[in-house]
């Protein structure tokens, strides 16, 4: 699949679009999810075009892969999480229901999370 600039976390990256930030590097970005499914619940997102894990992983760089995984641990720290705990997610593709083809990793905090996964 390949990258669609005209995505709602592109225009985020070139500020075309407000977001509530909450970290901001060389390679990433993080800000507060719009529709929170947690009492936290922040997006955590590379600064380069890739559309998810598939794409990141194959593509992105050492110092670009090394960037993201430190900045979700040290969101989930600054945010209080790394006590009570958090779970991550990220999505790719149709089967997970992925909606924004900007990869993305989510941060959940804030309560018990519950199981991984539902059944249906
Ligand atoms: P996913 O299904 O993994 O692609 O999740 C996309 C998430 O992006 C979803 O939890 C809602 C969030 N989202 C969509 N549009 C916006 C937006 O304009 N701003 C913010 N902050 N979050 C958004």
């Amino acid at each position: 699949m390949a990258y669609d600039p005209s995505n709602i976390f592109a225009r985020i990256l070139r500020g075309e679009i407000p977001c509530r930030k909450v970290f901001e590097d060389e390679h990433v970005l993080a800000f507060r999810d719009i529709n929170p499914q947690a009492p936290v619940h922040i997006l955590v997102i590379p600064k380069g075009a890739y559309v998810s894990l598939d794409d990141f992983s194959a593509q992105a760089s050492p110092a670009e892969i090394a960037a993201l995984v430190r900045a979700v641990g040290e969101i989930a720290r600054t945010q209080g999480l790394a006590e009570s705990g958090y779970r991550i997610l990220a999505n790719h593709g149709a089967d997970s229901h992925q909606e924004v083809p900007h990869f993305h990793v989510h941060v959940f905090g804030g309560r018990p999370l519950g199981r991984m996964i539902s059944k249906a």
